[in-house]
C-alpha cells in the first residue's frame, strides 16, 4: 500500500534527462523523468497549458511536459524495467520511464503534442497512439506508417489531441513480445472546458497479464490464452492501492484492456454508467445501469457513478480466475476425494505434502512454502480475516468527510453497530438438505466406467 510520505511527495521520481540518451540525440530534447516506485503518485496539477482535473493512475504517474513555442513536449523511454508485482515478487518487464507500464500522459482538448520516443530496447519498436484521430503518419504502425525506432535512436510523433477522451498508447511492432512484457500507457485527453465531464475523483487503469513460472522473472511471450498473472497496472492484489473517495463523490474509473480476453469489471454497493469509451463519451440517453461491464480485447470504458455508499467495497474482475495469482492455475479439483491414505504414502516420499482441496478450494489460513519470487494464489489481509484474493482485485473505500484530494488510504471501515452480517446463535431446526449431499466422503454407488468411444451404449457421437 502507499505509504504516505511517498504518496505526498511523490518520492520516486527521478529526473534523469539527458543522461538517458545519447550525448549526439539528447541536443534539444525535453527531459525524460524516470520513476523508481510502483506507489500511486499524487494527481498531476498542470503546471502550464490550460487547466484541467488531473487523473489518478492506481500505482502508477502522469508524465511531466514541457512547453515550447505553445507545444506540449512529453519524452517517452522505451526501456526494461523491474516491476514489483506485489511486495515478494518483481518481474523483469519492458516499459516506459521505468515502470510498467509507462507514465500516464494527460493533455487537453486542441493541445498540439510533440513525444519523443528513444529505444532501449534490444529491438525495434513503435508507439500508436489508440484512438487518437491523427494524420495516418503518426499512427506508429511500423511497417505500414514508419520504419521501425532502431535500438538507440529516437523518433517524434507530433499531432494535436483532437478529442477529448479516454485511450492508450502501446508498440505496433512485435506487439505479441512487447505487449506481454508489459509495454504500454494511458492517455486522456481532458475537455478544453474544465466543467465538462467533470467529476470530483478520476482513476485510471490499463489490465495486463503475464505468464511468469513461480520462481522466475522473466514472463514467458509466446503464451496465448494460458497467463498466470492478471494484473491492474502490472500490479496484483494485494500489492493494488485502494480507490479512495469523499462520500457522494462523483467518481470516475477509465479501464484499458491490453490482455488477451475480455474482463468483465465489476463493482460492489454502487450503481455506475458506461460514460465513455476509447471512441468517445456515450450520450447520456443511451446509458444504462449497471454493476459489472465487460471490457473486450482492445477495449477502454470509462464507467461513473456516485459514491454514495460508505464501506469497503470489492472492485474485481468477475472471472475468478483473474482474482488468483500464480499458484492457481492447474491445480486439478478434488472436492468430495477422500485421499487421506493417499496424503500418508505421498509423506513418506515427499516430506510437507499437504492434502489440498478435498473441502474446496480454500487455503487462506494455509501456510505453506513458495518457490522464491513468487505469490500466494490469494492472499490479503483484512479485518475479518484473508480476502483470499489475488490478480484484478482492489477496493473501493467511501468515506464520510474526507477532504477534496485526500488520497490516502483511510484504513479500513468502520461499520456501524448491528450492520455486519454474523453468526447466528439461537435455535437451528434440523437442515433438510439434498438427499445424497452428505460432505462425508462415502463409499458410493460403484464406478460405473465406460471405454471412450465405446459403440452400442448410448454415447452421443462428438
Ligand atoms: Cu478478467
Amino acid at each position: 500500500m502507499t505509504n504516505r510520505r511517498s504518496f505526498l511527495t511523490g518520492a520516486g521520481v527521478t529526473m534523469l534527462g539527458a543522461s538517458l540518451v545519447s550525448k549526439a540525440g539528447a541536443a534539444g530534447l525535453p527531459e525524460a523523468p524516470v520513476h523508481t516506485s510502483a506507489a500511486t503518485a499524487a494527481p498531476l496539477a498542470p503546471p502550464s497549458g490550460r487547466p484541467y482535473n488531473p487523473v489518478v493512475t492506481l500505482n502508477g504517474w502522469t508524465l511531466p511536459w514541457r512547453m515550447k513555442d505553445g507545444v506540449k513536449e512529453f519524452h517517452l523511454v522505451a526501456e526494461p524495467v523491474v516491476r514489483e508485482l506485489a511486495p515478494g515478487m518483481q518481474a523483469n518487464l519492458w516499459g516506459y520511464n521505468g515502470q510498467s507500464p509507462g507514465p500516464t500522459i494527460e493533455v487537453v482538448e486542441g493541445d498540439r503534442v510533440r513525444i519523443f520516443v528513444t529505444n532501449k530496447l534490444p529491438e525495434h519498436t513503435s508507439v500508436h497512439w489508440h484512438g487518437q484521430l491523427l494524420p495516418c503518419g503518426m499512427d506508429g504502425v511500423t511497417g505500414l506508417t514508419q520504419p521501425g525506432i532502431q535500438p538507440g535512436k529516437t523518433f517524434v510523433y507530433e499531432f494535436v489531441a483532437r478529442h477529448a477522451g479516454t485511450f492508450m498508447y502501446h508498440p505496433h511492432a512485435d506487439e505479441m513480445q512487447q505487449m506481454a512484457m508489459g509495454m504500454m500507457g494511458f492517455w486522456v485527453t481532458h475537455p478544453k472546458n474544465p466543467r465538462q465531464h467533470a467529476v470530483d475523483r478520476d482513476y485510471v487503469m490499463l489490465l495486463s497479464s503475464y505468464d511468469i513460472e513461480p520462481g522466475s522473472y522473466t514472463p514467458r511471450t509466446n503464451t496465448m490464452l494460458d497467463f498466470n498473472l492478471w494484473t491492474i497496472n502490472s500490479r496484483v492484489f494485494p500489492g493494488l492501492d485502494p480507490m479512495v473517495a469523499r462520500q457522494n463523490d462523483k467518481v470516475r474509473i477509465r479501464v484499458g484492456n491490453l490482455t488477451m480476453t475480455n474482463h468483465p469489471i465489476h463493482l460492489h454497493g454502487h450503481r455506475f454508467e458506461v460514460a465513455g469509451t476509447d471512441g468517445g463519451w456515450v450520450p447520456k440517453s443511451a446509458r444504462w445501469p449497471e454493476v459489472t461491464t465487460d471490457v473486450a480485447v482492445g477495449q477502454m470504458r470509462a464507467i461513473e457513478f456516485v459514491a454514495d455508499a460508505p464501506g469497503d467495497w470489492a472492485f474485481h474482475c468477475h472471472k475468478s480466475h483473474h482474482t488468483m495469482n500464480a499458484m492457481g492455475h492447474d491445480v486439478p479439483t478434488l472436492i468430495g476425494v477422500d485421499h487421506r491414505g493417499v496424503a500418508e504414502k505421498i509423506n513418506k516420499l515427499v516430506p510437507g505434502y499437504m492434502v489440498m482441496g478435498d473441502k474446496g478450494g480454500s487455503m487462506g489460513d494455509m501456510k505453506m512454502a513458495l518457490p522464491h519470487n513468487t505469490l500466494p494464489m490469494m492472499s490479503g489481509d483484512g479485518p475479518f480475516g484473508n480476502l483470499e484474493m489475488g490478480g484484478m482485485f482492489t477496493v473501493l473505500k467511501v468515506r464520510e468527510g474526507l477532504k477534496r484530494g485526500d488520497y490516502r488510504d483511510p484504513g479500513w471501515y468502520r461499520h456501524p453497530a448491528g450492520s455486519v452480517a454474523h453468526e447466528w446463535t439461537g435455535e437451528v431446526p434440523a437442515p433438510i438438505g439434498a438427499p445424497n449431499a452428505s460432505p462425508e466422503p462415502t463409499a458410493g454407488p460403484a464406478l460405473n466406467a465406460r471405454k471412450p468411444g465405446a459403440k452400442d451404449h448410448g454415447g452421443h457421437q462428438h
